[in-house]
């Protein structure tokens, strides 16, 4: 098994700092890159986000509805629930879905393994109309085959016309 050595990488910022002289404490900013897209949870979330909190086993948005046009979701796996393996919930999704207009839903757009503590943006262009947020994981636990929608990671949201 290959392992990254990533513990020893020092950013060092403001070099130009080092002209004020004498101070030896050095300023403790948050040292996450963004990555792969995953940030903590514990980041403040990006202006005009909606925070959509994911766990076990609701979907909990802050605000249930909004303009149309361009929607920034801030999915995060809450962290405090603790759960057992066997129980299941070790990653969430957000599946953002659309009612099309035969009632089926269509997917708009996702973030997907969410573990717990960690959050993604999701940016997306929404035209009005009737949206599910949800997690589709569907897991195999030693209890058994869990469906997250199934349990109740699902509740509506609404796009107003702009
Ligand atoms: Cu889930």
């Amino acid at each position: 098994m290959r392992k990254l050595a990533l513990a020893g990488v020092v950013v060092v910022l403001g070099a130009a700092a080092a002209a004020c002289g004498g101070s030896s404490t050095p300023a403790a900013t948050g040292g996450h890159a963004p990555g792969d897209g995953h940030m903590g949870a514990m980041a403040a979330p990006p202006e005009g986000a909606i925070r959509v909190g994911l766990r076990n086993w609701s979907v909990v948005p802050a605000v249930t509805s909004a303009r149309a046009g361009r929607v920034a979701f801030w999915a995060v796996h809450e962290m405090e629930h603790a759960h057992g393996h066997e129980e299941g919930g070790l990653v969430h999704d957000l599946q953002v879905l659309r009612k099309a207009g035969d009632g089926s839903w269509e997917l708009v757009g996702e973030v997907r393994n969410l573990a717990m503590g960690e959050a993604a943006l999701l940016e997306l262009n929404l035209e009005p109309g009737e949206y599910e947020l949800a997690c589709t994981v569907v897991e195999e636990t030693r209890g058994g085959v869990v469906s997250h929608y199934e349990r109740g990671m699902r509740t509506r949201f609404t796009v107003t016309g702009s």
